[in-house]
């Protein structure tokens, strides 16, 4: 083979989702799904109680794999994501985090001085398991010509956590978010600029180690409500992180999670698809940016009945007929899903023409 036959058998080979993000092909209907491999899988809860550490279970390279792939095996999707977190990165930085049944996670203190003591190499190694699991999945026949999807939380998501040490959910109150803060405005702008760090290398090892996609998760975004501060701590960090992995030559979607402006988020920040939580309009989106998009229904549709999750996923298909789309959630899958219902949607979605 020339280049140029090699380059047309790889043009032929391209997987659904990268024939939708970088060719803008309609009507392909690639699906995967948001903690697609997690608690609404009975084959996933069986190792998970064997596996009472869940930070542990993520450094697991001889389970992880095989987690990331179960819901391949079950179902069409066309994408598996590598079975771990994005606080997986304090993790790295240090920073030891728990997670307890029903509360969700707890974070130890953390400090500048702490997050500077720590190099690269040093992180590279806490973390060495999740990029060895991706690389032995990377290599598995179930995924020809699907992708493997790397992830990351984005900078502002990962700081929320760190300093108010645990969800912001548990820290609510009359309805506004409020969360701890450990550091000092100035501070805040250091570890903004640590984190961003140590998030491309994140990503660089994932890619390396065999990811096709990266994802990054911006889900308190919505914490934000002012355009001033969406500028520092979202739109110019995600940028930082959509920049680096365009040149490492992998689409890159993003999900900022409940952020106000959706329209501004594409503009600025360029992502090469934006994933939509099931607050935003999907009419109203199509008008306002031109990127592909993916996801948007409520997993609470999920919980309902097939004719309901028919009408609702048929929605989705019918707006985005004629727009680059990846079927997904508007957020994760949640524990009490019927995996029934997923192959349901699954057959739907390929289904539709
Ligand atoms: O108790 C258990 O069994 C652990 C539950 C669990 C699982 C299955 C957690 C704890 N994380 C995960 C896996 C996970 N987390 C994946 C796996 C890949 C997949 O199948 O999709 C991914 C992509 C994540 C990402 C993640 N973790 C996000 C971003 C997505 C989102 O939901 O907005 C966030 C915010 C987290 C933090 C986290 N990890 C786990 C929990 C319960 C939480 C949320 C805590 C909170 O409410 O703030």
């Amino acid at each position: 083979y020339n280049t140029t036959n090699t380059k047309i058998l790889l043009i032929f080979n391209m997987s659904p989702i990268k024939e939708c993000i970088k060719k803008k092909k309609v009507n392909t209907n690639p699906i995967w799904i948001m903690r697609q491999a997690g608690r609404y899988l009975p084959e996933f809860r069986k190792i998970r109680k064997k596996n009472p550490d869940f930070i542990k279970l993520c450094l697991n390279k001889n389970i992880v794999p095989e987690i990331t792939l179960q819901p391949l095996r079950r179902f069409d999707f066309d994408a598996a994501i590598i079975f771990s977190d994005i606080l997986m990165l304090p993790y790295g930085l240090g920073q030891n985090v728990k997670f307890t049944k029903g509360f969700g996670p707890s974070l130890d203190k953390t400090s500048i001085k702490l997050m500077k003591s720590v190099n690269k190499v040093e992180f590279s190694k806490r973390l060495s398991p999740v990029y060895k699991s991706l690389n032995i999945v990377s290599k598995d026949k179930i995924l020809k010509n699907k992708d493997l999807i790397g992830f990351v939380g984005a900078p502002w998501t990962i700081l929320v956590y760190m300093q108010n040490r645990q969800s912001p959910k548990k820290t609510k109150a009359l309805n506004n978010f409020s969360f701890k803060k450990t550091f000092t405005q100035t501070e805040e702008i250091k570890a903004i600029k640590i984190i961003t760090n140590f998030l491309k290398l994140h990503i660089k090892k994932q890619v390396d180690n065999g990811a096709t996609v990266i994802q990054i998760f911006d889900s308190w975004a919505e914490l934000l409500r002012t355009e001033k501060t969406r500028e520092k701590f979202i739109y110019k960090p995600n940028k930082e992180l959509v920049d680096y992995t365009k040149k490492l030559g992998v689409p890159v979607i993003c999900f900022p999670r409940g952020v106000e402006n959706y329209k501004r988020f594409c503009n600025v920040v360029k992502p090469d698809a934006v994933s939509i939580d099931y607050n935003v309009n999907p009419k109203k989106i199509i008008k306002q940016i031109n990127i592909p998009v993916q996801g948007g229904l409520n997993p609470k549709v999920l919980l309902s009945d097939k004719n309901k999750i028919k009408k609702e996923a048929l929605k989705y298909l019918e707006i985005f007929k004629d727009h680059p789309y990846i079927f997904n959630l508007g957020h994760g899958i949640l524990p009490e899903t019927d995996p029934e219902k997923v192959k349901y949607l699954v057959n739907l979605v390929k289904d539709f023409k």
